[in-house]
């Protein structure tokens, strides 16, 4: 669905047109898995699959959200009405980006709001920021606020992790705020330095793909707040910061200092090794050798399915698939216990790679995978 479309529908729903339509992507990880919690290193872009909003302010002190991706109509809040913990639904992402906002002083007012989205939700593809950050981007071009990308993707982790309830990192908002066509986005989570790293595969005969186990997943769950924990614990045994402060050179003296604390030891060296493989990759695609990232790729997803645990049989098997039919590297992607894989490829390989991925999921008894190619794309951006 276009910005027209979506700008028609709006009209229909609030009898006027929007003042303007806004977009945010949803995003994949290249590499750098669970760092970002840890003032770690990440590496992802924006991919084609957009959430777009249109948008009008009020002055009244609503809220009226509707969603074409969702059933139900018409959601009206109040706005002195927004607290945390409270909306168990999908309101709850752009709800909590209003709340934040007029939490950090803004004179946000109200505000109609249209969503359509093509960004696959509970698949690690960060569906929940794209809304979030598309949300927060109209309302400061509203509301002429002068905040920068980096500082909207804050404003967007704090309703996720205050609002709604999700213990996550800033990766995905920055990449959904900051991401450009033709490049993966290389950050610095602990002073959201950046860095736009070209990624041009096609130029070199290869493809990644993305591998859409259908396993969904979910972040306000227990796991993924859990392996938070586990890493804010070794850090403190650790006497560091961040486990970001423990050098790739010093990991086996830290390892040794855990002792019998078997299940720290392994969270503290997959992010230890996960913030050393996004270095390697950026040393290798600045280097403008892309086809050499594929076992460092293969390397993080044995690390996340060994060290960290949260790989599932199906992220498993697209990677053992593909590896077996000639992929340079494949690995989960995202926060995990379901999602998507990636797959890095020649061009000519993807036709029989995709079909041996589906007899393999038809084999084992699993839902059919949704296969799709990633072409590195814009950043959120206002359409019209
Ligand atoms: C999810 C989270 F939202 C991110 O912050 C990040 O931790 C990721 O899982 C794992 O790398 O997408």
């Amino acid at each position: 669905m276009g910005a027209q479309q979506v700008a028609e529908r709006f009209a229909e729903l609030y009898g006027a047109r929007p003042q303007g339509v806004w977009a945010a992507p949803g995003r994949v990880n290249l590499i750098g898995e669970h760092t970002d919690y840890n003032d770690g290193f990440v590496m992802p872009f924006a991919l084609p699959h957009q959430t777009l909003a249109a948008v009008s302010r009020r002055d009244d002190g609503l809220l009226r959200l509707h969603s074409a991706d969702m059933a139900g109509g018409v959601v009206e809040l109040r706005l002195d009405t927004l607290a945390p913990g409270g909306d168990p639904a999908w309101t709850a992402y752009p709800a909590g980006v209003v709340w934040a906002l007029r939490e950090a002083g803004h004179p946000v007012t109200g505000a109609d709001i249209h969503l359509s989205s093509t960004v696959p939700t509970g698949a690690g593809l960060s569906s929940s920021a794209a809304l979030e950050v598309v949300i927060a981007l109209a309302l400061c071009d509203l509301y002429g606020l002068d905040l920068a990308r980096w500082q909207l993707a804050r404003l967007c982790q704090r309703a996720e992790n205050v609002y709604v309830g999700a213990p996550t990192g800033i990766m995905d908002q920055t990449a959904a705020a900051c991401c450009e066509p033709g490049h993966a986005l290389f950050l610095d989570t602990r002073d959201l330095s950046q860095r736009q790293i070209p990624f041009d595969l096609a130029a070199e005969g290869l493809r990644l793909l993305v591998v859409d186990t259908q396993v969904k997943h979910a972040h306000s769950g227990g796991e993924y707040g859990k392996r938070r924990a586990g890493c804010e614990k070794g850090a403190a045994l650790l006497g560091v910061t961040a486990l970001r402060d423990i050098a790739y050179a010093g990991l086996d003296a830290a390892l040794a200092r855990l002792g019998e604390e078997e299940e720290i030891r392994r969270l503290v060296r997959h992010v230890v090794t996960e913030d050393e493989r996004v270095e390697r990759t950026v040393a290798l695609l600045r280097a403008g050798t892309p086809r050499a990232i594929g076992p460092i790729l293969t390397e993080g997803h044995a690390s996340l399915r060994d060290d960290f645990r949260i790989s599932c049989p199906e992220l498993d098997l697209v990677v053992e698939t593909a590896l077996a039919h000639g992929a340079l590297g494949a690995r989960m992607t995202g926060g995990g216990f379901g999602g998507s894989a990636i797959v890095l490829t020649g061009t000519a390989d993807v036709p029989s790679l995709t079909e041996a991925l589906e007899t393999a999921f038809t084999a084992a008894e699993f839902k059919a995978p949704r296969v799709f190619e990633a072409v590195p794309s814009a950043g959120a951006r206002r359409l019209a």
